[in-house]
Order: structure tokens, then C-alpha cells, then sequence
């Protein structure tokens, strides 16, 4: 079970200025990120605002990711829900639309004994043909699973890896060297450089975009041996991210790409609109950026 590419963005849901969906949002940002040069989308997940949308919506939005980006690109759809019944729904829509993977965050909310987690994953596994990607990241979902349970997870054939966004090196990298198998997409974007030092498969992120070239450099830059131009590139990266810090990530991203003239509109309540303050700063760093582009 392969699946092709290793740079993927973590793809934002296009809302219209209400935010209600925006169906007609997503072949544009489709367009800008696949032109960055990475290898496919990851939609519907953290980034995609998954959590403050129906099962309806997200059914539409991958329908529709499907119809624009089927044959063009690598497509992951993330099906994790707090009901498994929601998480299966959504994967049989990524098995009938033509994605090549899922991916799912553990079941959230009520703290489950480990076994019913792995009761969730077979059940979404069950429901489709494709390979199931893991979506750790315990800062969001409260999971805190450890090396052995993740292990365990794995050892199914038809979970192909993880998606692992966290700060802990240490624990990615014995994952790593106890399921050389299995696939590891690093997902903490800030540190990147660190993951395919160590040897990642990939990597799975939101600030891709808008800068996924950046993180498509660093991955070959380190694979070559190169590390100065990893190193550039990760504090190009980092600068920006700083800056999204302060805007809040998902809502500054979506003002960049608002103001790169792809229509995304602003994150759901209860996500609050930047402050103008640090808009400022996005602002000239957007500014830069496209000059730099250009030169
Ligand atoms: O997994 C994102 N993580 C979170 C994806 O949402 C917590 C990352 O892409 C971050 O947004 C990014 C900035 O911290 O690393």
C-alpha cells in the first residue's frame, strides 16, 4: 500500500465571508498549492477545521477536493471523528471518490480505554480499501499515546504510518527504527528540519499552504547532504511562523492567502479575526515575500 509523494499540505476548507462552505473555494487554493510543488493535500484535518463542521460539510468538501484534484495530485482525506460512525461514513466517501489514503485522529473527547481505539481504527478500515494514516497530535485530541501503543496500532497491515505532530524527537525516531515499515510524516512544521535530519518519509503541515516549496527544499536539501540550504530555508519558515503565532495560525494563513487573492474567507467562530497589530507584521512579511518571489 503506497502512497505516492512525501510533501503534502495540510489543506485549509475555503469558508465564503458568513462561513458557510465554499465549494467554489477549493479548486483556487488547490491551484496555488499544487503550483508550490508539493506532492498532494491532506484536507479536512486540525487545518481544515474539521472539528467545526458537519458530517455533511465534510462530506461535500472531500467530494469536491476529489472532483478537482483526482488524477493531479496525491489526495489524503482525514475521516477522524469523536463517533466512529462519523469517521466510517467518511471514509467510505474517500474509498468511492478516488483519494489513494485516509487518515484519522483517535477518538477525542471522553477518554476511551485503549482498546476501543483500536476498536475505532479497524471499524474505519473496515469501511474502505485504503491505506489509513494515524493522526497523532495529543496537543489538539488530549491523546497521549505511547511508543508501544502506537506500535500496536501499527502492526495492522492496513495502517500504513503516522502523521506525527508533536516536539518529541526522541519518541519519532524510535517509532521510527521499530516500524522501518510503515510510513512517518512529520506534521510540526517549525521543526521540520529536525524530523528529516532523523528520516522522515515526509511531511504533513498547515503553513504548506502557502509556503510548501520551503518545506519541499528542505526535504531534498537534506536527502542531498545539503544542509545549509535546509537551514535557510527552515528559518524562512520559521520567521513566518513566529509571525502566525501571533495572528493565530489557521486565521493568519487564511488572511495570507485571502490577500494573495485566493478567496479562503475567515476560520469559524469560535476562532476570533487577528488582531490589526499583528496583521501588521504578516502584512510586511507577505510583502517581502512576494518581492523576493519576483527578484
Ligand atoms: O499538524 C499543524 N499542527 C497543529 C499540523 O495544528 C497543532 C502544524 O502544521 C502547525 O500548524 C504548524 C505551526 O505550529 O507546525
Amino acid at each position: 500500500m503506497t502512497i505516492p509523494g512525501a510533501i503534502f499540505a495540510a489543506m485549509l476548507t475555503p469558508f465564503k465571508d458568513d462561513a458557510s462552505l465554499s465549494v467554489e473555494g477549493v479548486a483556487p487554493l488547490l491551484d496555488f498549492i499544487i503550483a508550490q510543488g508539493v506532492d498532494g493535500v491532506y484536507a479536512g484535518g486540525s487545518t481544515g477545521e474539521c472539528v467545526l463542521q458537519s458530517r455533511e460539510e465534510r462530506t461535500l468538501m472531500l467530494r469536491e477536493l476529489a472532483d478537482c484534484g483526482r488524477g493531479r495530485c496525491t489526495l489524503i482525506a482525514h475521516v477522524g471523528a469523536a463517533a466512529t460512525d462519523d469517521a466510517v461514513a467518511l471514509a467510505r466517501v474517500a474509498g468511492d471518490t478516488g483519494y489513494q489514503a485516509i487518515s484519522a485522529v483517535p477518538p477525542f473527547y471522553y477518554k476511551h480505554a485503549f482498546d476501543d481505539i483500536i476498536d475505532y481504527y479497524r471499524a474505519i478500515v473496515d469501511a474502505c480499501d485504503l491505506p489509513l494514516i494515524i493522526y497523532n497530535i495529543p496537543v489538539l485530541t488530549g491523546v497521549e499515546m505511547k511508543t508501544e501503543d502506537c506500535l500496536r496500532l501499527l502492526e495492522d497491515d492496513r495502517i500504513a504510518g503516522m502523521k506525527y505532530t508533536a516536539s518529541n524527537l526522541f519518541q519519532f525516531s524510535q517509532l521510527r527504527q521499530a516500524a522501518p515499515d510503515k510510513h512517518f510524516y512529520f506534521g510540526t512544521d517549525e521543526m521540520f528540519i529536525g524530523a528529516a535530519a532523523i528520516g522522515t518519509d515526509g511531511g504533513i503541515g498547515s503553513t504548506y499552504n502557502l509556503i510548501g516549496d520551503a518545506y519541499v527544499g528542505i526535504h531534498r536539501a537534506i536527502e542531498a547532504g545539503d544542509i545549509h540550504t535546509a537551514r535557510r530555508l527552515q528559518a524562512k519558515a520559521n520567521d513566518l511562523i513566529a509571525i502566525l503565532f501571533e495572528t493565530g495560525v489557521l486565521s493568519g494563513l487564511k488572511h495570507a492567502l485571502n490577500r494573495f487573492g485566493i478567496p479562503v474567507g475567515p476560520c469559524r467562530r469560535p476562532f476570533s479575526p487577528p488582531s490589526t497589530q499583528s496583521l501588521v507584521r504578516l502584512d510586511a512579511w507577505l510583502d517581502d515575500h512576494v518581492r523576493q518571489a519576483a527578484e
